[in-house]
């Protein structure tokens, strides 16, 4: 039996990349590594088995024979094992929204996938204050230029063979970061072709394999609905630069909202959390507790 990776998936079919077999190098991107269309086995039906982009499996001829189990998965776009959770930012137009941002970063930790902050269009302004605000609270951060090329290397570096999502404001320059790592590639004559979509909007769930052997799945909004998975515990875990401080509060099941001594809002005082962040956390707490409510009352 084989195995790989699900690519693509269009009403039903699947294109699966078939890993290289053992004998040829591991790791390395093969460029002329099958892609085979497959139908799933038909009692997946039965079993409520819905094979998504992303999903390692095990490939018998044309059919899918087995999911293996998932890291995570996503439902808009439906896509599982999401390793990277690029989060394009820019302090240039369209200027970021702080709140957006934590919320797809805390989804990012609620599902176990690490979230790396990419700052674009440095170019035009440096994002010194985003820049400060998520490094300082323990991401990485990369300041990056589609336009001049500042950064890219880095990108790629940090992304080499993980699947990721790239997320962000329309405009934000997700598609021309793409574009601009597999360029980077132009140098080993490796660049493929499909990744020159242009401003095309594509209905299929797709993902892209970089020179470098990532798989990158572009979609604006990527993730932004899903915040409504998020309960009230687990938003304070979802936020890394509380964790220093979680039980140093006066009231052992302090929201740190309003309570007294709350070792959370002392860290914001002496700006060793950021503000913002902390802004965030308070709307995440409080939407998580109106879906509580609206649920439970
Ligand atoms: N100055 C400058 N402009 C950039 C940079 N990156 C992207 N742009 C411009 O920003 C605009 C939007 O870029 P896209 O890559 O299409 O943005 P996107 O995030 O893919 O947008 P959607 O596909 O609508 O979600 C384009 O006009 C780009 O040329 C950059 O680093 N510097
Ligand atoms: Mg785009
Ligand atoms: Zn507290």
């Amino acid at each position: 039996m084989e195995s790989g990776i699900i690519v693509r998936a269009l009403s039903g079919t699947y294109t699966v990349k078939i890993d290289p077999s053992d004998n040829q190098q591991r790791g390395v991107v093969d460029s002329a590594a099958e892609s085979r269309i497959c139908k799933p086995r038909g009692v997946f039906r039965k079993q409520g088995i819905t094979p998504f982009v992303g999903d390692r499996v095990s490939v018998q001829g044309t059919t899918i024979a087995e999911v293996l189990p998932r890291k995570n998965v996503f439902e808009r776009p439906p896509v599982s094992n999401i390793d990277a959770f690029v989060i394009i930012a820019s302090q240039a137009l369209p200027i970021a929204d702080t709140v957006v941002l934590d919320t797809m970063i805390a989804l990012a930790e609620f599902k176990n996938c690490e979230p790396i902050i990419v700052l674009n269009k440095c170019d035009i302004d440096a994002a010194d204050a985003l820049y400060d605000t998520y490094s300082g609270a323990g991401f990485l951060t990369i300041r990056v230029s589609a336009e001049t090329g500042l950064g890219i290397a880095e990108l790629s570096e940090a992304i080499v063979g993980k699947i990721c999502a790239f997320a962000g404001n329309t405009g934000v320059g997700k598609s021309s970061i793409i574009n601009a790592l597999s360029n980077l590639a132009l140098a080993t004559g490796e660049i493929s072709g499909k990744l020159k979509r242009g401003r095309h909007t594509t209905r299929t769930t797709e993902l892209f394999e970089l020179p470098n052997g990532a798989y990158v799945i572009d979609t604006a909004g990527f993730g932004i609905v899903e915040d409504t998975e998020l309960a009230i515990e687990d938003v304070e875990l979802a936020f890394r630069e509380f964790e220093p401080y979680l039980g140093q509060c006066r009231f052992p099941d302090c929201r740190h909202l309003q309570e007294p001594e709350c070792a959370v809002v002392g860290a914001v005082h002496t700006v060793k959390i950021a503000r913002s962040r902390y802004a965030s956390y308070v709307k995440l707490i409080e939407a998580a507790k109106m879906r509580w409510d609206t649920r439970y009352k």
